[in-house]
């Protein structure tokens, strides 16, 4: 016999954590399974050395609850992994979370059964339930990947993944380490990891835009300000297109009208002084616009080969794509890192991958390979975004069909939170909502919120299932698409397109704009579930 609970929850991130508080006090039954042995979901395994929030702190938690936002006290701009992973033990202290979740237990299976309305889920303890309904809050960049590249498995060295970096730490002092990916985790773990290791040396795939986050302890006086009014920030953050940032200073002006002078200037200052996201913010069109993207990317590139003092070098991490179709980095010192004598760049396109071996990589064209000693592999080469941790699982939904054969031409749903044939299933910031492109927290308050809203309302109304049609999840799919084509976003080969998976359907996953997304949410409720079909 299945233990009976009212909703299973998977995973223990921000977006399980609020789920169990919120259904909880809706008087759900809830259980929660992570293979973590603790809350914290992303800041729980990325613990390299550098890991760091790019959102503000301040603006990086929850704000479900007055009181939690007043007393807990971030020390940073940006937060560091340490003390967001602190913020998340302290949530689960307060509102007594852990009593609900089940640690290191991996759930294995989800499947739905028609005759009772019900997900059997199984996970790897032995625990078999039966469940109204399944949320899968299984984080959009928590399936590390891990490319499989000739030899991986002949190296008699030490390897880590930045997206599951071990407890104990990685001892690199006076050892030869390789980087493999010059993504965010690389570019924030680099210039730690020159300074604590004997050599460095970065294999690079694709050069990346990054500037330079500028964080710094915040003052009592602005944690002060905003914690004295912090509803009303919340909501002009919620007003913005990625949920946050309501407060920086944005030119509403093309970078034609403006002035390509004067851009350059701001561009400028901002660089040196304000740092993080708003350095793109001289202008509102560099991801609309070609030649406006052109004049961010070229100054960014300028700013490299001033920086880096090798030539060679300097060209070689100079981006050529599109600046923002991948997400900006923000970072500490990190071309600075290049100017090092212990630090060496492999630019794969010219000297790509052979093989790894038991004591290094080697790289290069035939007739001149070369091979690099190590002593320590980190692959920072990211995860399978968004789609990854949710076909690991692999729910089955109506009529026993796979979520992965539901989806091999791409994700299809509706809002992000729901796909047809999957009743009664939610995704978190699932592909097809605005997730990744905003502020995390606050979309994981939408959702989870919208969800329970959803519940409620089913119960009100005496009926058991809710799902969308497959009319309404193509729909939304054609409308998420073309919002992006209006944008430079889909001209990389970003994780935001799965372009980074070795055989991953191309299509774009998130939705640009927060707040056309939660007021189409909001209709559809008012319009009695328009899209979905309830029984
Ligand atoms: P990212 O941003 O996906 O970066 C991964 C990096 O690894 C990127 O430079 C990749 O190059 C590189 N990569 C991936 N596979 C390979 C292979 N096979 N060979 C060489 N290089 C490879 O992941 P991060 O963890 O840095 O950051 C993820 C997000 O976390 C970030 O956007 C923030 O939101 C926080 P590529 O560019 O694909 O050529």
């Amino acid at each position: 016999m299945r233990d009976q609970v009212d909703v299973v929850i998977v995973g223990a991130g921000f977006a399980g954590m609020y789920s169990i508080h919120r259904f909880r006090a809706a008087g759900l039954s809830v259980r929660c399974f992570d293979v973590a042995s603790d809350v914290g979901g992303t800041w729980y395994w990325n613990r390299y050395p550098g890991a760091r929030c790019d959102v503000p702190s301040l603006e990086y938690s929850y704000s479900f609850d007055a009181d939690l936002e007043q007393e807990w006290e971030w020390t940073e701009r940006y937060a560091g992994q340490p003390e967001i992973l602190r913020y998340a033990g302290h949530v689960a202290d307060r509102f007594d979370l852990r009593r609900d979740i089940t640690f290191e237990t991996r759930v294995t299976d989800v499947v739905w059964q028609d005759d009772d309305d019900r997900w059997h889920v199984d996970t790897s303890a032995g625990h078999t339930l039966a469940a109204r309904f399944v949320v899968m809050a299984t984080g959009c960049l928590s399936n590390a990947n891990r490319p499989n590249l000739p030899g991986v498995d002949d190296f008699a060295g030490e390897t880590a993944h930045t997206g599951n970096w071990p407890h104990e730490g990685v001892d690199v002092a006076g050892r030869r380490v390789g980087v493999i990916g010059t993504g965010s985790s690389a570019i924030q773990s680099i210039p730690i990891l020159a300074e604590a290791s004997g050599h460095l040396t970065v294999f690079q795939r694709t050069a990346t835009y990054s500037v330079p986050a500028l964080n710094r302890p915040l003052t009592d006086t602005e944690v002060a300000d905003i914690k004295g009014r912090y509803p009303t920030f919340r909501a002009a953050n919620r007003q913005q297109t990625g949920a946050f940032g309501s407060e920086n200073e944005r030119i509403d002006m093309a970078v034609a009208d403006r002035g390509v002078e004067t851009v350059v200037e701001d561009l400028e200052r901002r660089w040196n002084d304000v740092g993080g996201f708003a350095v793109l913010s001289a202008a509102n069109d560099f991801v609309l616009n070609g030649d406006s993207n052109e004049i961010a990317a070229g100054f960014v590139r300028d700013k490299i080969a001033s920086i880096v003092e090798d030539p060679d070098t300097a060209r070689k991490l100079q981006p050529e794509q599109v600046i923002g179709c991948k997400r900006l980095v923000l970072d500490t010192g990190y071309f600075e890192t290049y100017n090092r004598p212990d630090v060496d760049l492999v630019h794969l396109p010219d000297e790509p991958i052979r093989r790894i071996t038991a004591t290094g990589i080697e790289v290069g064209p035939d007739d001149a390979a070369r091979h690099v000693e190590l002593d320590v592999i980190v692959f920072a080469t990211g995860f399978d975004a968004m789609t990854g941790a949710l076909l690991a699982i692999d729910p089955v939904g109506r009529d026993g069909t796979p979520l992965s054969e539901a989806w091999a031409a791409g994700p299809t749903n509706y809002l992000g939170l729901q796909v047809p044939g999957f009743p009664n299933l939610f995704t978190i910031t699932g592909p097809g909502s605005p997730s990744v492109l905003t502020n995390m927290i606050m979309s994981i308050e939408q959702h989870v919120e919208w969800i329970d809203d959803a519940i409620r309302a089913l119960d009100a109304d005496g009926l058991r299932t809710i799902e969308p049609t497959a009319d309404s999840a193509e729909r939304w799919v054609g409308h998420v698409n073309a919002i992006a084509d209006f944008t430079l976003f889909p001209h990389c080969n970003s994780w935001y397109l799965g372009a980074n998976i070795p055989g991953k359907t191309r299509v774009f996953m998130p939705l640009l704009g927060f707040p056309d997304y939660v007021t189409e949410c909001n209709r559809v409720v008012a319009a009695d579930y328009d899209g979905f079909v309830r029984t």
